[in-house]
């Protein structure tokens, strides 16, 4: 293992200063956000890049002069090529993806050092150090703040292996003595919350073409701490299964892991139970021949015991597993008479009759489900068969309402397993890791509604990081060359807006229920949302599509099955036929409390839309209540091949998060505010001014702002008169401004005025030792 000195970091370019000149010697000016490169500017880059030994050095890409996509790219080039992962880039962290394992880089005793150091930031940049922060963090100065660690990137950067490194971190330091009793297994909370991970990634994660292990949902997790932070449970909120890949996998991709864990895994006796003979095909199956790491059904099991799934339980849900596969082998052959329902083709039959003995429901009722529908006629019901390709909807339908309920289920069991009762429990840390970012060849209603959720994320860091800075700064009267950003309010509007907008019209053509829904649907868009510039179409294409031009780039979704895939319907002589399965878990699902009335949830009126805006509104709610710790994970190159970065990727990346915008703020920027009377009550302790304050008087913090501001510039003369200390050498006035209420600080001047108060503390502590030892 590597010692506590090889995690200090590097002194990044030695005596380099970011952000150009000053202004009114306090507010760094910076660059023009635009990579406008002018005749200087290349030279200025040109000038950085010569150095090149020095790249490296860089922890901190607001250190990096100027700042430009070139110069922040080739640093983390330079960084990446000697096995530096992460880098700071102000107030988040850019993590690559090694595509490898690195030893020691996350073992237990990386982890006690970061946790044990009183300066963690003074070590090597580390997804620890955000860990360590948010978790210092979460007592606060003045009151115990929760804390949200968002993990953004495209598919396959490292989104989920971070949230797994977070999640450990604090399962190792907070580990609390906590114990949970359930059935007859008493186990340590931490190890249960950890296991969640192999549950949730077996049943919502798939092989896609980006991502061998690619979370197909999204998820926030809360870590709950109790008051002496212990972590003494957990919860999980999912977002958006995709539950079609359940029934349809794209070429080359895979069905969820759970599925090849069973074919892999099984012993002799379960293979039997589970009608599954070894060589067996199965059309829902694609690729089983690829051989992955996730295809571990014995860590699922073990999980699942852990977290107190019985075995009992576990056999139903496997039964389930076993009938969907069995179900996907189902086919109908086409109509000849359109007044007789579709046949079976000949080999489906035995397949039929297996997934009926499976999920444990009457195979008779089973076909006529899926080939004959019942057409309500005011009281009276018609019965009509149903073509060729109506027979293979319902036959995907019945599959994906199944997987999809279990996977809700199982997410309320481990919720009920993890969670901590509230009087246990008073703050958490939050842990995001929601899909990236996509744009494929043919985008549908599923990317709409991912794109849709990372424009919200990026709303979020936006009104966060960069507008409120920069507003503060206008409000407290300081002097800001203001950066660009890229404001996402207008793309927002039109995916989301009131009165219209594409999910509007979408839920309005749902309801509508017109047969030919995505000609209209296509119409009433160009018509009613031409005015919004973040659309547009190509009116001679014959598909037809829209082009949503999002932060991260334009994508163009395609609309045929948009308004069919909103409203998600489910034919209800499905649920009811679920509902009559002898198998006690199936059974629960169509007939839990929430689904009590099936048939209605069935034809539901809530649109996929709906109800992943609501789900979405509620965390960014909780979000905005909380401090959030951003973590952009890249991915080097798109073929996953360890230690190898493609220029060009990376900065198509670095742009789609916006990374280069934050940095230019962050290096420009004063992150630390405290309020005037805060400061003097904390710093005015230190040296000098506490003499000089003891020969006058006191100061009356209920004074007005100006007064105040007197003061503490009267404190910050006086203790800083003598700047020579300082760490750096540059005037004093470059790290702290004044403004209205607040001083403005960088990190490094309140790491000083930190360092000089616990000096005084010190020789307080020792000077009343000395009395009392006297007075002894
Ligand atoms: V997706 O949006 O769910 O498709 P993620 O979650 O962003 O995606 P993931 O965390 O699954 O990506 O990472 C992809 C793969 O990169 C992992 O399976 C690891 O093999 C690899 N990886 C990611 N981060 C690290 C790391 N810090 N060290 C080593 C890593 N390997
Ligand atoms: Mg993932």
């Amino acid at each position: 293992m590597s010692s506590a000195g090889d995690r200090r970091k590097v002194t990044a370019g030695a005596g380099r200063r970011h952000g150009g000149e000053t202004v009114k010697g306090f507010v760094h000016k910076v660059s023009s956000p635009q990579p406008s490169q002018n005749d200087s500017q290349e030279r200025e880059i040109q000038a950085f890049l010569t150095d090149e030994d020095q790249l490296y050095t860089y922890d901190d890409l607001t250190k990096v002069n100027p700042v430009t996509p070139t110069t922040v790219l080739k640093c983390l080039e330079a960084r990446y090529s000697l096995k530096v992962f992460y880098t700071h880039a102000g107030c988040t962290l850019v993590a690559l993806n090694p595509f490898q394992p690195i030893p020691d880089l996350y073992s237990q005793d990386v982890m006690k050092e970061y946790h044990c150091s009183p300066q963690p930031q003074e070590f090597k940049p580390h997804i620890f150090i955000v860990a360590e922060e948010a978790y210092r963090n979460v007592q606060g100065q003045v009151e115990p703040v929760n804390q949200s660690l968002v993990v953004s990137g495209e598919s396959g950067a490292g989104k989920t292996w971070t949230s797994r490194c977070l999640m450990k971190y604090y399962a190792t330091v907070a580990s609390s003595s906590s114990v949970v009793k359930s059935q007859d297994t008493v186990e340590r909370i931490e190890r249960r919350v950890l296991d969640s991970n192999p549950i949730m990634e077996a049943f919502g994660n798939a092989c896609t073409l980006r991502n061998n292990n690619s979370s197909r949902f999204g998820k926030y997790i809360q870590l709950q701490l109790d008051r002496c932070q212990l972590l003494v449970g957990a919860s999980v909120q999912t977002y958006l299964l995709e539950k079609t890949r359940v029934a349809c996998q794209l070429a080359n991709e895979r069905n969820f892991h759970i599925f090849y864990q069973m074919m892999k895994g099984a012993t002799d006796e379960q293979r039997k139970e589970w009608k599954m003979p070894r060589g067996q095909h199965f059309s829902w199956l694609p690729n089983s021949e690829k051989t992955i790491e996730e295809d571990c059904f014995h860590e699922t099991l073990k999980a699942m015991g852990h977290l107190g799934i019985n075995a009992e339980r576990q056999k139903q849900i496997f039964r389930i597993l076993a009938g969907i596969l069995q179900l996907g082998n189902v086919n109908f052959t086409s109509l000849s008479d359109e007044s007789q329902p579709c046949d079976l083709e000949e080999q489906s039959k035995d397949f039929l009759q297996k997934t009926a003995e499976l999920l444990c429901v009457p195979a008779e009722e089973l076909q006529t489900c899926l080939n004959v529908r019942t057409l309500k006629a005011g009281k009276q019901s018609v019965l009509k068969p149903c073509s060729q390709s109506e027979c293979s909807m319902r036959k995907d339908c019945l599959a994906k309402v199944i997987y999809a309920q279990l996977f809700e289920w199982l997410v309320t069991f481990i919720n009920n397993s993890i969670c901590a009762d509230k009087s246990m429990w008073c703050n958490f840390i939050g842990v995001l890791d929601v899909y990236g970012f996509e744009c494929f060849q043919i985008n549908n209603l599923e990317q709409l509604c991912i794109n849709y959720a990372n424009e919200k994320l990026q709303q979020h860091f936006v009104a966060h990081y960069l507008r409120a800075q920069q507003d503060e700064y206008v409000s407290e009267g300081l002097q800001w060359a203001f950066v660009k950003y890229q404001d996402n309010q207008s793309c927002l509007d039109l995916i989301e807006g009131i009165p219209v907008s594409v999910f509007s019209l979408l839920n309005e053509e749902s309801r509508l229920n017109r047969a030919s829904d995505a000609k209209t649907f296509r119409v009433r868009l160009e018509k009613e949302l031409n005015n919004n510039g973040n659309i547009s179409w190509d009116k001679f294409s014959k598909v037809p599509h829209f082009t949503v031009a999002h932060y991260a780039g334009k994508v163009c979704y395609q609309i045929q099955g948009m308004v069919e895939k909103n409203k998600d319907p489910v034919p209800p002589e499905l649920i009811n036929l679920l509902q009559k399965s002898d198998n006690v878990l199936l059974h629960q699902l169509f007939t839990d409390k929430e689904t009590e009335n099936p048939t209605t949830k069935g034809l539901s009126k809530v649109t996929v839309v709906s109800k992943f805006k609501n789900s979405l509104e509620s965390l960014m709610k909780i979000l905005h209540s909380t401090t959030p710790h951003y973590t952009r994970c890249i991915k080097p190159n798109s073929e996953c091949k360890p230690l190898t970065f493609k220029m060009e990727e990376v900065i198509m990346q670095l742009e789609a998060c916006g990374i280069v915008e934050t940095i230019r703020i962050s290096a420009a920027g004063f992150p630390i505010r405290i309020l005037f009377q805060s400061f003097i009550q904390r710093y005015g302790l230190i040296g000098k001014y506490s003499k000089f304050k003891a020969e006058r008087s006191w100061v009356d913090l209920e004074a007005d702002s100006d007064i105040l501001r007197q003061e503490v510039e009267k404190l910050l003369s006086v203790v800083l008169a003598d700047s020579s200390h300082l760490p750096h050498s540059e005037k004093y006035n470059s790290w702290v401004h004044c403004g209205r209420t607040k001083v403005f600080l960088t990190q490094s001047m309140l790491d000083w005025l930190e360092d000089q108060r616990k000096k005084v503390l010190s020789q307080c502590a020792f000077t009343i030792q000395c009395c009392w030892l006297r007075y002894q």
